[in-house]
């Protein structure tokens, strides 16, 4: 049976050309800085996100955490949105690791945080209080649909960030879906930001790694956080050198990621059981719930899971679709002509 496996973007498998590029990578030992291919990749992630200097990190958990640990003190506080990835899906790490005190927003349905409700989350400065240390904001927001979160927006958040002394961090996860969609330079959704991280092991595609870019001061602090939590992973070059396949080759495919959501997001809105949301779809995430009389989401996964279609299911009726370079318009089709029948 063939699968069509819409889950998750983390799901990607490398490409050939990048199955090449790590047989073939020079390396070395990335603690000791001596992995030619991780520090080529370093120096190429810092400047596609316009900053002095990048660590390659294991995982997009990794790079937020030590991200905040870099930057943040025991009893600092941060300043997230409550739909947050760093919140919800990261076991509280900087809490359980960094005695980082969340203090949380609500998120608004396109993934931003009300700037109001971000300058009434500034602490004063009080005896009583923690010091609020960052904002950070995720884009694309993963919980919000997938939303992209635009250059004015950070601009914005930026200004209220530094007028009263704090740092802003992206969890930048997803962000060249971000910008693809937007169709701006990556540049400007970073440009405000003093930290950003980004994944190339979800719709770019490469097996593993996420990549933390910040001036030379914080790469230096996030280096260090790095290697207490036990990132420095020696002859890395070998994951790096996927990493740079990626960063070439599979950024501007992710329109086509975009296309098929909405492809699917259109079919699927035909049916008058799925609710999808929000519409239109915005990037490669998308989000629907069921309305059936007599199915709720696990009986939809199940029934679509045995036609070899897999979606994630979230709770009791939200399902989560998620496209990527596996997942050609046919496949979708093919998912839609699923759907249909489980309908009838
Ligand atoms: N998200 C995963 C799951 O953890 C939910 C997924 O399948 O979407 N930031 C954002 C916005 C993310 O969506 C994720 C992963 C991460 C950080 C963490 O990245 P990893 O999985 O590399 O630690």
């Amino acid at each position: 049976m063939h699968v069509i496996d819409l889950r998750s973007d983390t799901l990607t498998k490398p490409t050939p050309e990048m199955r090449r590029a790590m047989a073939e990578a020079e390396v070395g030992d990335d603690v000791f800085g001596e992995d030619p291919t991780v520090n080529r990749l370093e120096e190429m992630a810092a400047g596609r996100m316009g900053k002095e200097a990048a660590l390659f990190v294991a995982s997009g958990t990794m790079g937020n955490l030590v991200s905040l640990l870099a930057q943040c003190g025991r009893g600092d506080e941060i300043i997230l949105g409550d739909q947050a990835h760093t919140y919800i899906n990261e076991q509280g790490g900087v809490a359980a690791l960094g005695g980082i005190h969340p203090r949380i927003v609500p998120n608004e349905p396109d993934g931003t945080l009300d700037l109001l409700r971000v300058k009434a989350a500034i602490r004063s400065d009080n005896d009583h209080y923690p010091r609020s240390r960052l904002v950070t904001v995720e884009n694309t927001h993963n919980l919000c649909g997938g939303a992209a979160i635009t250059p004015e927006y950070m601009q914005a958040l930026g200004i209220v960030a530094r007028e009263r002394g704090l740092r802003l961090h992206v969890d930048g996860a997803r962000i060249f879906n971000a910008a693809v969609a937007l169709g701006v330079d990556v540049k400007s959704l970073t440009a405000d930001a003093d930290s950003v991280t980004f994944c190339v092991s979800k719709g770019l595609g490469a097996p593993v790694g996420s990549l933390v870019c910040g001036d030379r001061a914080f790469i230096a602090e996030a280096r260090r956080a790095r290697k207490v939590v036990g990132g420095g992973m020696r002859q890395a070059g070998v994951l790096a050198a996927a990493a740079i396949v990626a960063l070439e080759q599979m950024v501007s495919r992710l329109a086509e990621d975009h296309a098929n959501a909405r492809l699917l997001s259109a079919g699927l809105s035909e049916l008058p059981w799925v609710q999808v949301e929000p519409v239109p779809v915005r990037t490669n995430i998308l989000y629907f719930a069921v309305r059936h009389d007599s199915l709720d989401a696990r009986q939809v996964t199940d029934l679509l899971a045995e036609r070899g279609i897999l979606m994630l299911r979230l709770g009791t009726n939200r399902v989560r679709a998620v496209t990527n370079y596996h997942i050609s318009s046919s496949d979708i089709e093919a998912a839609l002509a699923v759907f249909r029948s489980i309908c009838s």
